[in-house]
This record gives C-alpha cells, structure tokens and sequence, in this order.
C-alpha cells in the first residue's frame, strides 16, 4: 500500500533525541540503518531502522550479550563504546567500533539482520586508534581508515590487517583531532569525509577526494562543509557525519550536534544527539548548509511517526533496548521474573556513585519531560535517577520509612530534602525537567529539576528543585548525556512501573 505523501509538513531535528552520537547510517534497498555510540552503557551500540531517514524505530543493540561486550569494572564514564561505523556488504551488515580501555580495540560483528543477532566479536588488533570505518572497493579488497586520518587493509571476517597503517589525509591545517573518516566511491571519484576542530563548539565536517579509496586525496575548496562554530545557531557543536541517500536519489548527511540552554556559556544536558542535513553536489563537492531546524518534508512517502510507548509495566521477559546499564546488567541483580510485572533491582553493594551500581535507565529525550515511577521500597533503598555520570547526579530515594532528594556534584554529595513516607514503603516517585528558576540572564542554568512524591489521589509533593547545568556536560565531562532511571543503593527495590513523558517547551 503506498505511504501518505505529507509535502507540507516539516520534521523536527533532531531526528533522534537524546544522546545519541556519532551516527553511522548505511541503506539496504528501502530501509535505513544507524548506528550510535553507547560508551560505558550495556547494551552496547543502539541500532535504529527507518524507511523514511526522518522517523527512526529503536530496534535492538548490536553488543547486547556479554559473550559481545564486557566492560571491565574499570571503565570509566565516556570509556567503552566509540564511533562505529555500519555497512551493508555482500549480503550481510558489518559493524565496526571501538572498545576504549582495558581489554580494548577494534572489533566487528556481522548479522544477516540488523535487529540481531549480531555475531560474536572478532577483533582486529592491527587497527590503531578511534573511529575505524570498512570501505569495499570494487575487487572486494576492505579499507579501514581510522582516525588520525590512517589506512589499514583489513580482513573483517578474521580481523587481520595487511602492512601497517598509513596516513592519508589530516584535514585543514592547523584543525585538531581529525577523525570519524568515512570514504565512499560516489561517481568516479573516492570521497573521504572526516570530522575535525573537536566534538566541542569548533566540531565540522570536511572531505577530500582522490582517484582510489587509498588516495592522493585533494580537499575540498570549500571546507569545512559543515560548521556551526562562531555562529548563535541553537544546535551546536556540529560533526561526526556520515553521508546517505534518499530514496529518491537526493542525498542527505546524518551528523551530531547539541543544543546548549540558558545562558553564557550555555550548558547542554542531553548529550550529542544525531540530526539530519540535506546535501546538494556542486562541481563534484557536497554542499551542506546549516543543520535545519526542522528537515524540510521530504520528497518521498513517510512513514507513520513511530508510536513512543510512554510507559514500561515491566511485563516482558526483557527490557526494551531503549534500557541501559553501567557496563553490565546480569540477571542476578536485574529481572522481571522474581516478581512478575515489576523490575527487581537487587543492589550488589555499590551506590549510584560506585562502579557497582545498580541502575537501568533511559536517554532524556526531550528538554522537558516528567518521569514517574512506582517504587517499593520495603526490603532495601532506592528510587529514581537523572544520571550524567557517577560523579553527576540527582535523586529521589526511598527507604521502608521515608524519602530523600540527593545531589552529587563531583566530590560533592548531599541530602538536600527529606520526609517520612506517610502512606507507606509503595510510593510514586517523580521528577520533571522543567524550565529554569528567574531570574533569566547571562548566569542562569539550562533547566530545572524537580523531585518530589505523588500521593495516591495524583497530588504532587516537590521536596526539592535543583539547577539542572550541573547535569551537563559542560559541568561533567565527557561524551555521553543524561540518563532517567531506576536504582538500588541496598537490599532489593522493586519497580511496578516507569512513565517518561515528554512535556511542551
Ligand atoms: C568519537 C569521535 C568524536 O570517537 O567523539 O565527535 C568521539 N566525534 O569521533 C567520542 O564520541
């Protein structure tokens, strides 16, 4: 049945919300694939399917058995997963990235479906560095180009590498940490497309092109193709592209990008998050303009927008693969059996500051949102979570007797409120991400967050608002965003359900 056709309607970018970086997109006849970093989170790299390049359906994470992923104890907050790159190559997808860290490297897995499953790793040793990409040329040899900007021919079926890495092009002079290299044969030349400046406000994008996937490449006139830097662009820090075509043959670049709130310097508390662009080819270059606000409607049927279920009831087996955990999440200390239609988290010593942490969360999606959940508390300590990393975080939490708000800044950790529990150790426990306290100006902070407790009758008590910029990653650090979630800081905490709505600006 042909799709409607909505000409006139606009779409927002970003395309998809919420932190989710350094896209990696490939086509398979009608449908698209992409892929994103997921760093010190368990499951590793989310994978997103879409018909239209506008709407995009989670469907599945490519590392999402520990024979794929372990994450050492050690692994630091924006350690583990970076930059993939996926592909579509004789018959199967081929999904290359990077372990940071102890135990680390460069490994692929392949799948006949992207949905999974996705192979076991197999690791490629003599890939250096961040950012590998596979490029096919047309007698079937691979290329990985990493970042730096270096090459290695590779087989990614055993993960070995043939002579040693060599470099290929560097981007502008001067422009640091070139990186996130694809390259394409597009018409009769190889394209190599790189980020540079940093993933900070000077991030870009800039190509080169030569005659063969090894070079001589000559840069584009034009670079960077792609920047917001120095400009007052509400998405910033714009790079880490990856180029694809419409199925009308138009072509369109995925990138990131972050959206800094309130005032100077600006603070941006979802992370990187993956945006749209569309390109024109001018003389043989692509040319991007600023990241739209909104993607024009495309030229092509869409998709029905994908119906966002509001709230998990934990009644599944699994958890949805929208859920993450700090490094691992084994099923002695996660589940929905013990106590069937509620998530059971049982703590292994560690608080939300400690690697041991037993916490399941989802992205912060929206810039204003509200997240409930219903927590019992009877048998051990826990609540719910805005989470930018370990030493970056705010909470509500409830014990058999009572409920407290807590804030962790860096070294810093306090209780900034609490209260006994008048109507007992089942409680609904909220928070909403709100607009920033007045007054308005150069000081004040991206957003608000609210914590408090809602009565069986719906009333709302708040025990605290807290400044959100210290939830940024301006304040943290780091490559990842805020997660919402659910925890035990002791004993076991059970959880009947979890609701994240989005809310109006
Ligand atoms: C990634 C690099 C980058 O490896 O940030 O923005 C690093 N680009 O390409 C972490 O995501």
């Amino acid at each position: 049945m042909p799709l409607p056709r909505r000409a006139d309607a606009a779409f927002a970018n970003p395309v998809i919300p919420g932190f989710h970086p350094d896209p990696s997109v490939c086509r398979v006849g009608d449908d698209y694939y992409l892929a994103c970093s997921s760093f010190e989170y368990f499951p590793g790299v989310p994978l997103f399917h879409s018909r239209d390049l506008v709407h995009w359906t989670q469907i599945g994470n490519a590392l999402d058995r520990p024979s794929q992923l372990r994450l050492p104890r050690e692994t630091p907050a924006s350690g583990g997963i970076y930059a993939p790159t996926l592909r579509h190559h004789d018959g199967r997808f081929w999904l290359i990235v990077t372990q940071v860290g102890e135990g680390g490297g460069n490994l692929i897995v392949t799948a006949t479906d992207p949905a999974g499953p996705w192979s076991d790793p197999v690791w490629a040793p003599g890939v250096p560095g961040i950012d590998p990409d596979l490029a096919w040329d047309e007698e079937g040899t691979c290329w990985c180009t990493v970042a730096g900007v270096a090459q290695v021919r590779l087989d990614p079926s055993t993960g070995r590498t043939y002579g040693t890495p060599h470099p290929l092009w560097s981007g502008g002079p001067g422009a640091k940490a070139p990186e996130a290299p694809h390259l394409y044969r597009i018409g009769d030349h190889w394209y190599l497309l790189i980020a540079e400046g940093g993933t900070e406000r000077c991030h870009g994008v800039s190509i080169a092109r030569g005659p063969s996937p090894t070079g001589p490449f000559e840069p584009c006139p034009a670079n960077p193709i792609l920047t917001h830097r120095g400009t007052d662009h509400p998405i910033q820090n714009t790079g880490h592209a990856d180029l694809v075509q419409g199925p009308d043959g138009t072509w369109w670049m995925v990138l990131l990008g972050v959206r800094p709130g309130g005032g100077t310097p600006g603070w941006h508390v979802l992370g990187r998050e993956t945006y749209l662009a569309p390109v024109e080819w001018v003389d043989g270059w692509p040319v991007v303009g600023e990241v739209p606000l909104e993607v024009p409607a495309p030229d092509w049927p869409l998709s029905p927008a994908p119906v966002e279920e509001r709230r998990d009831d934990f009644d599944l087996a699994e958890l949805r693969p929208c859920w993450i955990s700090p490094r691992d999440r084994p099923a002695e200390h996660y589940g929905t059996k013990e106590r069937p239609g509620w998530l059971t988290l049982r703590a292994r010593g560690g608080s939300l500051d400690e690697p041991d942490v037993v916490f399941a969360g989802r992205r912060q999606q929206h810039p204003r949102c509200r997240a409930r959940a219903v927590v019992d508390a009877a048998s051990g300590r826990g609540g719910l979570a805005v989470c930018l990393d370990e030493r970056h975080h705010h909470e509500i939490e409830a014990s058999a007797t009572d409920v407290r708000v807590i804030a962790r800044v860096g070294s810093l950790r306090t209780v900034v409120a609490s209260r006994p529990l008048p109507d007992g150790p089942v409680t609904v426990l909220r928070v909403d991400v709100g607009e920033p306290s007045a007054p308005h100006d150069a000081r004040t902070g991206p957003d608000a967050l609210t914590f408090g407790v809602e009565a069986p009758d719906g009333t709302f008590t708040a025990l605290a608002t807290l400044d959100g910029r210290y939830l940024s990653t301006e304040v943290a650090g780091g490559f990842t965003g805020r997660v919402l979630g659910l925890y035990a800081a002791e004993g076991t905490v059970h959880f009947d359900w979890f609701d994240y709505e989005p809310l109006a600006p």
